[in-house]
């Protein structure tokens, strides 16, 4: 496992203007930082109470030039979020402020924290169990309330409980099935089979009844996707950057810009879409713009649903139709006319071809978006609501809790045969075993690790 012993630091705020920035620093030498780089209105030190805010100035050591004006918080080991001493700074907002503090501590000696890092120190200290630093980032990066109320509940150890109470019922079977094997010359009855089954077979419902929830907890967390599609020129990129409310996708009069597929997440009106701009479909001589046109074809295919979007200002393309059409019959669609700021030329020619009247809209103007908003929440929710106040909402959940179940059910079944109680408690112990990877404890590394690249920096 990675360094615990030293100290770290960050900007814990996003970068752009805002009213506050805040600098993080965690271990043992916090309160060094403190000292070192905090003083009073007049000049002199100044001590720190923990958990009480303080006005400072942060200075230059040496010759006590102020960098920034800010409140001082200290959190004192362990009653902290890594359990470590933590100091954070609550500066003026914008970069410079924050840059220019963190610099400071960062000549001190401090070093820049990876992404997570501060979460992956309360992981690793016990504070917080895998599924509830997950949920941290999760809750970070929630768009809907939906998301969010489900991962505060991960983050309240709703899961991890009911996880314990799944590893708390088959330890006690356990016990019972070891001790039977440990000690035979005690002549210790073996329960029935019946007996010893009940309680398992109510987890693995209960594991069951998990299983299917994660269909609306992926949705939840991941959002519908939905892949924009047309061909070049058409605005799709354009009306992803409206949509996701900032510029993600390059946008130009160059037909074949997009190459690579570019994801956002979005709430529409309270939907979770996952939105997919793509290259535009047309064959070329450009081996790069044919790979992504290779890779818009699979983000159709991955889709819930598909975007088309027309080009309002002239007239379709006999390509155009074909596309279309075939897109059309692989699977559920909305059809947009965009650039209605333009002669809308092809509305009628869409019509026929699919049968419908598309939505006009304009990625410039902003018209129709409202609609092709409301259009997409309708679309998402038809095809699934809410099922489950809690969720499972990774796939890593999902596949620990399928595992467990499986060596549950195997145990069940070589109990009921009897005989086999030796390897029946095997099962349950590997099944104990997957529970409490879930909890992240035994994880492996690698499967850690990857968890903690999503984080942002300074969490
Ligand atoms: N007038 C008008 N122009 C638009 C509208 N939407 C996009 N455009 C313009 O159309 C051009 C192409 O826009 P993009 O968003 O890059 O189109 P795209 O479909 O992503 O194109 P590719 O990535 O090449 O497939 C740009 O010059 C945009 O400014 C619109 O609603 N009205
Ligand atoms: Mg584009």
């Amino acid at each position: 496992m990675r360094a615990l012993d030293d100290t770290i630091c960050a900007v814990a705020t996003p970068p752009g203007e805002g009213g506050i920035a805040i600098v993080r620093v965690s271990g043992p030498r916090a309160l060094d930082v403190a000292r070192g780089l905090l003083r009073k209105a007049n000049g002199s030190e100044l001590s720190l109470e923990p958990r009480y805010a303080t006005l400072a100035n942060v200075v230059t050591p040496g010759n006590n030039r102020i960098i920034d004006e800010v409140i001082a918080l200290l959190m004192v080991a362990p009653r902290s979020y890594t359990r470590e001493d933590v100091l954070e700074l609550q500066c003026h907002g914008g970069r410079a402020a924050a840059n220019a503090v963190l610099e400071a501590i960062l000549a001190m000696g401090i070093r820049l924290a990876e992404p997570g890092e501060f979460t992956l120190r309360a992981f690793l200290r016990g504070r917080i169990d895998l599924i509830q630093a997950e949920a941290v980032a999760d809750i970070i990066h929630a768009q809907t309330a939906d998301s969010l109320k489900i991962h505060e509940g991960l983050l309240q150890k709703k899961l991890s409980e009911e996880v314990s109470d799944w590893q708390r019922t088959l330890g006690d079977t356990l016990v019972h099935l070891e001790s039977f094997l440990d000690f035979p010359e005690e002549e210790l009855e073996l329960q029935s089979a019946e007996a010893l089954t009940t309680p398992l077979k109510l987890v693995a419902n209960k594991m069951k009844e998990k299983l299917e929830s994660y269909s609306w907890g992926r949705t939840a967390r991941e959002g519908f996707r939905v892949a924009i599609l047309g061909l070049p020129n058409v605005g799709k990129s354009s009306l992803l950057n409206l949509l996701a409310e900032e510029e993600r996708a390059i946008v130009s009069p160059v037909a074949g810009t997009t190459r690579d597929t570019i994801e956002v997440k979005i709430n529409a009106l309270g939907a979770p879409i996952h939105l997919v701009d793509t290259a535009g479909l047309r064959a070329s001589a450009d081996e790069i713009e044919n790979e992504g046109v290779i890779r818009a074809r699979r983000a159709a295919s991955e889709a819930y649903l598909l975007l088309m979007v027309f080009d309002g200002s002239r007239d379709l393309t006999p390509e155009e139709r074909e596309e279309a059409r075939t897109l059309a019959e692989g699977g559920s669609f909305i059809a947009v006319i965009n650039k209605s700021d333009l002669d809308l030329r092809p509305s009628i020619a869409v019509k026929e071809l699919l049968g419908y009247v598309p939505l006009k809209i304009s990625a410039i103007s902003g018209e129709g978006v409202e609609e092709l908003l409301r259009l997409l929440r309708e679309r998402a929710w038809a095809g699934e609501g809410p099922t489950s106040e809690e969720p499972l909402t990774r796939l890593r959940h999902r596949n620990q809790v399928a595992a467990a179940l499986e060596r549950v059910e195997q145990g069940i079944a070589l109990l009921e045969t009897t005989e086999y109680a030796d390897a029946a408690a095997n099962e349950l112990q590997s099944a104990r075993r997957e529970l409490a990877s879930l909890l992240g404890w035994g994880t492996p590394e690698e499967i850690v690790d990857k968890i903690f690249e999503e984080f942002c920096i300074g969490k």
